[in-house]
């Protein structure tokens, strides 16, 4: 039942000094931090942690999106897709993000709880995405802006195990005793 998962505060979450805020709700959490660094990712590692099939994802939600807020559009799903897909590359590439593996008890489910909906118009106060961004994943999509929401993190166990081998190396990850270990896992 200890689970490990990644985290990624993008660049819109590391330029905006949020990354000291983030990592210190996971702490008080009780989720250990296990692995930490900054990178700057480029071009083909990106493709890898956001493949491009993601695209076809991506045309569906973003027309839907269009549709419900009464807008229209001459592009096809596929186009949509395509962009989204290139805006979102472009914008996790911009600059450094900070990754992290961390672990705890359901970490996986409790991590995500913690990060909120997808589109930070829908993201309850009190997740990060919903108490530290307000855009929609169609207004990123229409303006190309890529998709701003201030974090990744893994959304399951499978994610996770790809996501962890892709962004750090066995040796990066740490095992170590927090002090409140007992009172949080039992442990
Ligand atoms: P999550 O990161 O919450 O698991 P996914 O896997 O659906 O969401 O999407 C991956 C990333 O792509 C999101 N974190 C967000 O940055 C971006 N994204 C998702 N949906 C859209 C969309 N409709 N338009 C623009 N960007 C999007």
């Amino acid at each position: 039942m200890i689970e490990r998962t990644l985290v990624l505060i993008k660049p819109d979450g590391v330029q905006r000094g949020l990354a000291g805020e983030i990592l210190g709700r996971f702490e008080k959490r009780g989720i250990k931090i296990i692995g930490m660094k900054m990178v700057h990712i480029n071009r083909d590692f990106a493709e890898k942690h956001y493949p491009k099939d993601m695209a076809k994802m991506f045309g569906k939600k973003t027309l839907e999106g269009i549709k419900e807020f009464g807008l229209n559009t001459n592009k096809s799903e596929r186009e949509l897709g395509e962009k989204t897909w290139e805006d979102l590359i472009n914008f996790i590439t911009e600059s450094p993000v900070v990754a992290m593996v961390l672990e705890g008890v359901h970490a996986i489910k409790n991590v995500r709880a913690m990060v909120g909906s997808t589109s930070p118009h829908e993201a309850l106060p009190g997740t990060i995405r919903g108490d530290y961004a307000h855009a929609s994943m169609t207004y990123s999509s229409i303006t190309g802006t890529g998709g701003r929401n201030v974090v990744h993190a893994s959304a399951s166990a499978e994610d996770a195990k790809r996501e962890i081998a892709l962004w750090f190396k066995p040796e990066e990850l740490h095992e170590y005793k927090r002090a409140d270990e007992f009172h949080t896992t039992g442990g």
